[in-house]
């Protein structure tokens, strides 16, 4: 079978062709006028970036490649036929817009855990922080300490030429998804289970693994785990955490620290920490009233009373969506399946209820609808995984699957340095006809 790499190594002249042919035949063609309020109001809906893998539309959600969720889940392989799609078959896709068989995705599942040797250092470096540090602090330690290890800086500093950039890139984007399941999982288990480590089960692919050195084993949250890393891995370009190692890599630094740049902006409340904050959310909705078995009216009055105190509602609205993220529905389809009767999947159906026509009573709220991290902690919460301040890694761990694949197309297709103009104010109101 057909190594991903030889895949890969195939397909990259003929896009770097076409793209060459654009740049070269249709460099000035204009994509959309740029306006005061996309300077002022974070660049929302402008065109700006490249990235082959994925791309958000606003009313029908996720598409990797040309696959819908439901696409996915009913052509990637599963670790069992039916099962939820496999990480490494996301990962296969992201990177050579093909479906792999099983076979390939078994050997790629292998390769990724014979890449998975973590240095002691690395350990090491994360038991220099205070337990009680931020488990997202303590991830993005772990991953510059691994940085020690990449190729790419060394090749780069061998003088390797610039058309082989995308080789070390791939070396160490593999490299690093290998790794974090096992980084994750040490912070876990030091955080929450008194220091007690897992070691790696090499008869379990990537998702399960994960679940499995957390110390999950519950078939069905092995394969919520398969679920949740595939549709957390990639939401197109321009996401907070996608473009940040985006971003970071153009001037050449490496994919370890164009990840943990990444992880910095995951850690985000408005971007991967809404995860957490959905579950804290949501227990001081059970706390307030001593159930989660709460009216309409009750859920409603408290969530006025959270927009009146001038914070956000947790879980929904989006950048780009406009529509209830579908990341969001397979998840409630995993639970109406496997735990319709639990209490808190209840109230997260009964939110979904009353919040969307609060927040577009509120006339400035451009999404409604709920996101992927409505959903997320309270599966995650079910099966045992309770610590919310811990979510945000997991969703981490899952970017790598898609950041990785980016990272190596930007290299392989010589996306250059990205240098936007900035503005003075001055500037913006003399271009305004007002000073
Ligand atoms: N609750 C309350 N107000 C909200 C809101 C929400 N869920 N979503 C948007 N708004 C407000 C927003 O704060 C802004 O108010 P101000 O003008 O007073 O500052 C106004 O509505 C216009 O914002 P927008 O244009 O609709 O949204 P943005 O594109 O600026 O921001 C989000 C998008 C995701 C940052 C925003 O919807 C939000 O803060 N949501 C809550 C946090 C969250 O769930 N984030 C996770 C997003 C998820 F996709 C991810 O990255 N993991």
């Amino acid at each position: 079978i057909r190594d991903l790499f030889s895949e890969l190594r195939e397909l990259v002249p003929e896009h770097q062709e076409r793209v060459k042919k654009l740049r070269k035949e249709h460099g000035s063609v204009e994509l959309g006028k740029i306006t005061v309020d996309m300077v002022l109001g974070g660049m929302r809906g402008m065109t700006a970036l490249l990235w082959l893998g994925s791309a958000v539309d606003p009313d029908e959600g996720i598409r990797f490649r040309s696959m819908t969720i439901p696409d996915c889940q009913k052509t990637l392989p599963g670790a069992f036929p039916g099962g939820e799609p496999l990480p490494e078959a996301v990962l296969w896709l992201l990177l050579t817009g093909k479906i792999p068989s099983k076979e390939q995705v078994d050997s790629l599942a292998q390769e990724l855990r014979s890449r998975a040797t973590i240095p002691d250092y690395a350990y090491k470096a994360i038991d220099a922080l205070p337990v009680h540090a931020h488990a997202m602090t303590q991830f993005t330690t772990g991953v510059m300490a691994l940085q020690v290890q990449s190729e790419f800086q060394k090749a780069y500093e061998g003088g390797i030429p610039k058309a082989r950039y995308w080789e070390p890139t791939y070396e160490d984007s593999m490299n690093l998804i290998a790794r974090l399941p096992s980084i994750a999982a040490y912070i876990y288990r030091r955080k929450y289970k008194d220091g007690k480590i897992i070691p790696m089960d090499d008869s379990l692919d990537y998702g399960a693994n994960y679940a499995h050195m957390l110390g999950f084993d519950d078939p069905e949250m092995l394969e919520f785990m398969r679920l949740y890393i595939s549709i957390h891995s990639d939401h197109e370009g321009g996401n907070v955490s996608s473009h940040t190692a985006h971003l970071v890599a153009t001037p050449l630094s490496d994919p370890y620290l164009a990840f943990a740049a990444a992880l910095n902006g995951l850690a985000g409340p408005l971007h991967g920490l809404a995860n957490q904050e959905v579950l804290r959310w949501i227990r001081s909705i059970v706390a307030e009233f001593g159930t989660p078995d709460i009216s309409t009216e009750q859920l409603s009055d408290y969530i006025h009373k959270t927009l009146n105190s001038g914070q956000v509602v947790p879980g929904y609205g989006h950048g780009v969506l406009r529509n209830t993220d579908p990341r969001y529905t397979c998840q409630r389809e995993f639970a109406l399946k496997h735990l319709p009767n639990d209490p808190l999947f209840q109230l997260v159906s009964k939110i979904k209820e009353v919040v969307p026509p609060i927040l577009t009573k509120l006339g400035k709220v451009k999404n409604p609808w709920p996101n992927v991290d409505a959903h997320s902690g309270v599966l995650l919460n079910y099966y045992g995984l309770t610590e919310e301040n811990y979510y945000t890694v997991l969703f981490g761990v899952a970017r790598s699957i898609g950041v990785g694949p980016q990272l190596i197309w930007d290299r392989a297709l010589g996306l250059p340095l990205e240098r936007p103009k900035s503005v003075t104010l001055e500037k913006l109101e003399a271009l305004c006809g007002k000073s």
